[in-house]
């Protein structure tokens, strides 16, 4: 089973005693606390999601319902918040969920590279069939999703040089979240990848414990790794979501009018996310480039190279997550490239 360690110092301050504001609460809806926890910074769309998930329930529950957000990983990194949902310890995170494959497998097919080109073939498998069934295999484990929100398409950063080709990635030491297909697709890339929370990447990149790390664009402009690291490259080589996650030990304990409340705000508030993080995606390039970085865009013919040297991971784990689930995927992604 998954350690419940020390669930650190933001977790019990049960200091946020804010009284509701009086407003017609609907029938059903207790005073209830919600903690959400992120590993992104305030101003990052996710950020601005949770604040708008706060807003939502709040507005719904006529303030009896209070949201306390924690972002920049104050309660802990994804594993970690997971975890804690399981422990009944934390009511809600939204992670990436390429940290749940060493639970639920069939997560992983959002880790297989170069499998999406654009948002909308990501949103269509997702808000679908297929990201519905990855929802339908949380309960057992003690989770409750409600939404995918958007991480986005990861780009590459590193000390070291442009990433143009497969050969760009020689030797290049990289933190990857901690998932095992990542790490696979990058070694089989040449690089040198080693797993590592969210929270530690800014001061592993800074004190040189690795030369690189991958981000969507967003990221990297909010944590700021344009300080630490001189080149970016448009690599796009995996689409990665986040799930709205909540313990299953509180919802449980809510009325159907709660959940009903908990539900839509987290949908609401998901569309929102993506809208602000599309926006924000499309103009982090622009700034990362003011602030120093040197931006190169891979060309398709360098992508597709790249996507030939991963196919072997890509076959690898299609056989693993299960071939019926990945070919109901790449059928979806088919449907949604021909609208
Ligand atoms: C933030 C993480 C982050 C993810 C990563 O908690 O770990 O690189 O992309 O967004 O979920």
């Amino acid at each position: 089973g998954l350690l419940l360690m020390g669930c650190g110092g933001g977790n019990g301050g049960g200091s946020a005693t804010t009284n509701a504001p009086k407003g017609d609460a609907p029938a059903g809806v207790q005073e209830r606390k919600i903690k959400v926890g992120i590993g992104l910074n305030e101003d990052h769309p996710e950020g601005q999601g949770i604040k708008k998930f706060k807003e939502l329930v709040e507005q719904k529950s006529g303030g009896k319902m209070q949201v306390q957000n924690f972002f920049s990983a104050t309660l802990g990194d994804d594993q970690k918040m997971t975890e804690a949902l399981q422990g009944g310890l934390q009511e809600v995170t939204v992670p990436s969920t390429s940290p749940l494959v060493g639970m639920i497998k069939e997560y992983g097919v959002f880790d297989l590279p170069f499998v999406f080109n654009t948002e909308q073939e990501a949103h269509a498998v997702l808000d679908g069939p297929v990201g519905q069934k990855l929802l339908d295999k949380l309960p057992e484990h003690g989770l409750i999703g409600l939404a995918y929100w958007e991480n986005g398409f990861r780009n590459l950063t590193n000390s070291k040089r442009p990433v143009n080709t497969p050969q760009d990635f020689q030797g290049i030491k990289l933190r990857t979240m901690q998932n095992e297909i990542h790490l696979e697709a990058f070694k089989a890339l040449g690089a040198n990848p080693t797993p590592m929370a969210f929270s530690e990447v800014f001061s592993a990149l800074e004190g040189k414990t690795v030369d690189g790390q991958e981000n969507p664009l967003a990221t990297i402009k909010s944590n700021k790794y344009n300080e630490v690291q001189p080149y970016l490259s448009l690599t796009k080589h995996v689409y990665t979501p986040f799930v709205f996650l909540v313990s299953k030990k509180f919802w449980d304990g809510l009325s159907p009018e709660e959940q009903k409340i908990m539900k839509e705000a987290a949908v609401e508030a998901g569309k929102y996310q993506r809208e602000v993080n599309f926006k924000e995606n499309a103009k982090a390039v622009e700034d990362l480039k003011a602030a120093g970085m040197k931006v190169n865009e891979v060309s398709d013919e360098n992508r597709q190279k790249m996507k030939e040297a991963v196919q072997p991971v890509i076959d690898k784990y299609s056989k693993e997550i299960g071939e019926d689930l990945v070919n109901e995927m790449m059928a979806e992604i088919e449907k949604a490239r021909k609208k």
